[in-house]
């Protein structure tokens, strides 16, 4: 008991509650069943923590262990998986790994950007943004063969990389009412978001649904700039 207190003490999680960066670390810490404190952060008023841990880009998320501050999903995800080798995470094989490493980063900087600009994209851009966005989720998705998750049988650092795929495309769209990924179009993948909210911890971590589909409409109203206090 001592020692699960002072392990708690050891390990605490900056973050935000609708956040999928957040939810990554979130998920990797729950299912390698590691005890941590978590810290919900305001993002219009920064605490000086975050500041403190995170002075360059002040951004969520970050994992302090021992005091000393991991920034960066991608990052903190692999630090998680070095530290606590229980439940594994990434491959053990170097040329498996590579590619999980390789996918990770075609989500955060080739696909998210995509639909973003998709969701956000005016009427008659819509159609173009629409397809350069289905294109690349295909790509996503052929990674998946014929493999329960991106990790082979069991749910690994790709698929906690993409669960903004499995739950924030789905919800982003529902709000938009632009429909990127559907049964149709990518019955894989929607059997892997299936799978994946099969997995108990999975859907513990996902954010209650009409608080967060209201938080996306606000969001997106900003963004777009249909927000009547913009106006
Ligand atoms: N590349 C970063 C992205 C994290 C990120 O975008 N965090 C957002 C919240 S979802 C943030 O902290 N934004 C700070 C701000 O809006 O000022 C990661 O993977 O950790």
């Amino acid at each position: 008991m001592g020692e699960e207190v002072e392990v708690k003490m050891k390990v605490k999680l900056f973050g935000v509650w609708s956040s999928p960066y957040s939810r990554r670390i979130k998920l990797a810490l729950k299912l390698k069943i590691i005890p941590f404190e978590y810290v919900e952060e305001e993002l219009s008023n920064k605490s000086c923590l975050l500041v403190k841990y995170n002075p360059v880009h002040k951004m969520i998320p970050v994992l302090v262990h021992n005091e000393k501050p991991i920034l960066e999903s991608l990052i903190i995800l692999e630090y998680i998986d070095a530290i606590w080798k229980d439940h594994p995470l990434l491959p053990q094989d170097p040329y498996e790994r590579a590619q999980a490493r390789f996918w990770a980063k075609f989500i955060d900087n080739e696909l998210l950007p995509s639909v973003w600009r998709t969701f956000l994209s005016k009427e008659e851009e819509k159609d173009k943004t629409k397809k350069e966005a289905s294109m690349l989720l295909k790509t996503l998705e052929s990674q998946l063969k014929d493999k329960c998750f991106f990790g082979g049988d069991k749910l690994g650092y790709l698929d906690i990389v993409a669960n903004v795929v499995a739950f924030w495309i789905e919800r982003v769209q529902e709000v938009v009412g632009i429909e990127l990924i559907s049964q149709e179009n990518f019955p894989i993948l929607c059997s892997w978001i299936e799978r994946f909210y099969d997995v108990s911890i999975a859907k513990e971590c996902l954010p209650p649904k009409h608080k967060h589909l209201v938080y996306i409409k606000a969001r997106y109203e900003v963004a777009h700039g249909t927000n009547k206090d913009n106006n």
